[in-house]
């Protein structure tokens, strides 16, 4: 398995209930290494260019305004299989489907406050960790 980047996001209904340290503690339990992380309160722009694909679903704007309500988490992380492995860590996108002990299992709401965001292919990952991170903030 060749190394990956991906991107991931803990969300803000995960930052506001007090669950980030969790979530990155599982992240490094999980083999990860962490190779730039910021908290920050995104942007309308930034929220909508980040969800880019999204523009013209029906949830679009419920979840750029979920996404610009509080301060985020994000990290750029590298590890074998990343995309996939960061996804099963997260678990299914609607919280009620994720399997037990997963990020969004333990720490989501709805298929919309679903705690965290990971890439889902190795294009979108390099466009999501460049979205938010300068190559020289990778090491
Ligand atoms: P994932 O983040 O698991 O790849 P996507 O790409 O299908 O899921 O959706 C992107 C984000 O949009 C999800 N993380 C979720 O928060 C939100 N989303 C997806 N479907 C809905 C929906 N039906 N209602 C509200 N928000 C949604």
């Amino acid at each position: 398995m060749p190394m990956e980047r991906t991107l991931a996001i803990i969300k803000p209904d995960a930052v506001a209930a007090g669950n980030a340290g969790k979530i990155i503690s599982m992240i490094e339990q999980a083999g990860f290494r962490i190779l730039a992380m910021r908290m920050q309160k995104l942007t309308r722009a930034e929220a909508e260019g980040f969800y880019a694909v999204h523009r013209g679903k029906g949830f679009f704007e419920e979840l750029v305004a979920f996404m610009t309500e509080g301060p985020v988490v994000l990290m750029a992380l590298e590890r074998e299989d990343a995309i996939a492995k960061w996804r099963e860590v997260m678990g299914a996108t609607d919280p009620k489907k994720a399997a037990p002990g997963t990020v969004r299992a333990l720490y989501g709401t709805d298929i919309g406050r679903n705690a965290s965001h990971g890439s889902d292919a190795p294009e979108t990952a390099a466009f999501e960790v460049s979205w938010f991170f300068r190559g020289s903030e990778l090491g």
